[in-house]
């Protein structure tokens, strides 16, 4: 039974996913503009996002906020904020590739307690809360049972345009490419973790990137019975750490392994 929190996130997520589905078919079309279909998109990124700051502020109006588009703001509750990304693979929305999320997590005293990824273009619509398990629609989630490297696929995301961490990453799947099934890069971090807590994925790991793409999935793989932490050891709520390594309880000690072996 689903707390009054996640009914607010559920109800947040498909208001703001029924906006997005309309301007993807926008986008869709816009492909063949010269000018391409970027402010557009943004557009749409912040409408979602003001959708779902609004639905949430007018349920939790002292709650904490941090959001992709907006910013941050201190709730007067200090133990409480809201971590969100509204539209997660905004690259993929951009040229019309259904592969992107909307993504909420509420976060108490430094811990995510409540999660919620909408995968509007699959209808899949990712949930977990602190101790009650984490499902897809009503399917509750397990993580793989895999016990093997190299039969293990992974997912990260690779830095665009030369990014700061391209070296590490290259030097991270130079490692690891070798001794696995392979890498995907589907470009959207909150559902490559939902992928990891559902055991599409067996891992995923990502260097340079922000709480509001990982606050969500990470408590998804721990309630699928997953391991998440930082890359780096890190002070203060993991989801703030810019790093992340996942992947089911058998291979995260070989994988984290692998990933950190470097730092
Ligand atoms: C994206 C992440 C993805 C990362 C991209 C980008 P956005 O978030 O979900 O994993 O590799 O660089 O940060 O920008 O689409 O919300």
């Amino acid at each position: 039974m689903a707390s009054a929190n996640l009914n607010v996130m559920i109800k947040a997520a498909r208001k703001a996913g029924r906006s997005l589905v309309k301007d993807f078919r926008e986008v869709e079309n816009l492909q063949v503009s010269s000018k391409g279909p970027g402010d557009f998109v943004t557009r749409a990124d912040r409408e979602a996002e003001r959708i779902i700051k609004e639905e949430l502020r007018a349920a939790r109006p002292n709650y904490g906020w941090c959001g992709e588009e907006t910013g941050t703001e201190p709730g007067e509750d200090p133990t409480r904020r809201w971590i969100v990304d509204p539209l997660d693979g905004t690259t993929n929305f951009l040229h019309g590739l259904p592969h992107w999320a909307v993504s909420i997590a509420l976060e108490h005293k430094g811990e995510v307690v409540a999660a919620v990824v909408f995968d509007p273009a699959k209808d899949e619509l990712f949930s977990a809360e602190k101790g009650d398990g984490a499902f897809v629609n009503d399917q509750r989630l397990r993580v793989s049972g895999r016990r093997d490297m190299n039969s293990a696929i992974f997912a990260t995301g690779v830095p665009f345009g030369g990014r700061g961490t391209l070296p590490a990453t290259l030097k991270d799947l130079a490692r690891l490419m070798p001794v696995c099934a392979g890498v995907r890069r589907w470009g959207s971090a909150a559902l490559d973790l939902a992928y990891v807590a559902a055991g599409r994925y067996d891992g995923y790991w990502e260097r340079g990137i922000n709480a509001w793409d990982v606050g969500a999935g990470w408590l998804l793989v721990r309630e699928a019975g997953g391991f998440v932490e930082p890359i780096r050891p890190h002070d203060g709520p993991g989801v703030d750490a810019g790093d992340v390594v996942a992947a089911n309880a058998q291979l995260f000690e070989t994988f984290s392994g692998i990933i950190r072996s470097r730092d």
